[in-house]
């Protein structure tokens, strides 16, 4: 078999985050060399916690956890947080007692780069909040967007509406100029948007299946899965949820499921359309300059086997 693929997993958990991290735990094809935390779900300070807590519960905690950032990259302190998505506590209002382990002194930046540093072109991140930290580590290191092997993104909402407001998907929105840092920096990028997320849903009767099963990571997730199928009930009428984060980390794990279209993404900044991801197929070779005409491409996910990615979650998350 290959060797796995290194990866680091940049998280705001996050109940659909906790799903992603014990999927990459139970996958023979990654391994999992460290998280790094962001705000989104919940704030920067308690993501942290909740990456502790979920490597505990996994019996994991040999995987280094890096605190990321507490502001967005332009210093910015309002943040927008999903609680009402995923629980105060970010993991289903379950109140679970404090992590035993502790973050380690770097940064999620300075993390990055130097895992990218010490195995250049083998390690992946995949990105499941706002992308400050990716940013930064650019900023850090200019050799960083060489050195990383892969960036996945989830986040974007292309040629759809957005799930913050009909522009914008929430972990651009959440820092809007770091995912422009980051979509035309030159990285090799996968972005994984909400056009190909809403396609995987884990239903009623999914989770049904995963409350009769004995496996710990199945048994953990039903406890807190509740507040989160509640807010999709409420919000989109569906009998189910999204499973965002878990695709992602399936288009690391097995990039085979889903497939790519390639072009230059820019981010909007600022106004009504703040957040909004907009890409360009480099098709058409327009008579004016345009500020996505030197930007060097990203592929962007199209489409998705939505069963298969279902049944690898639950087959995994099931398995003991
Ligand atoms: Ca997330």
């Amino acid at each position: 078999m290959e060797e796995p693929k290194k990866i680091i997993i940049d998280t705001d958990p996050g109940i659909d985050d906790a799903m992603a991290i014990f999927l990459a735990l139970q996958s023979p094809e990654v391994e999992v060399i460290g998280l790094t935390t962001i705000y989104g779900n919940v704030y920067t300070t308690l993501a942290t916690r909740n990456a502790l807590h979920l490597l505990e519960v996994a019996g994991r905690t040999d995987i280094p956890v890096a605190e990321g950032s507490h502001v967005t990259i332009t210093k910015g302190t309002k943040l927008r947080i999903a609680d009402f998505v995923h629980g105060t506590d970010g993991l289903g209002n379950q109140n679970f007692p404090p992590p035993k382990g502790k973050a380690i002194e770097q940064s999620a930046a300075a993390f990055l780069v130097q895992q990218a540093n010490l195995y250049p072109g083998k390690v992946t991140v995949v990105a499941l909040g706002p992308l400050t930290n990716i940013a930064l580590a650019i900023q850090l290191d200019p050799a960083f967007t060489e050195n990383i092997g892969q960036i996945v993104i989830l986040g974007g909402a292309f040629a759809v509406n957005g799930n913050v407001n009909p522009a914008a998907e929430a972990n651009i929105f959440g820092d809007p100029d770091a995912a422009d840092i980051v979509f035309t920096s030159g990285a090799d990028i996968l972005a994984v948007g909400i056009n190909v997320t809403h396609q995987v849903v884990l239903t009623d009767a999914d989770r049904d299946k995963l409350a009769q099963s004995d496996g710990k990571f199945a048994q953990y997730l039903c406890r807190i899965l509740d507040v989160y199928f509640s807010y999709h009930h409420d919000a989109y009428s569906t009998r189910g949820v999204y499973l965002h984060d878990p695709t992602a980390l399936i288009a690391a794990v097995n990039p085979s499921l889903i497939t790519y279209t390639e072009g230059a993404v820019r981010v909007q900044t600022i106004g009504i359309t703040r957040g909004l991801t907009l890409f360009y197929n480099k098709q058409k070779r327009f008579g004016e300059v345009t500020d996505w005409g030197d930007k060097p491409s990203v592929k962007v996910a199209v489409t998705v086997d939505a069963p298969s990615v279902v049944k690898l979650l639950m087959d995994r998350l099931m398995a003991s």
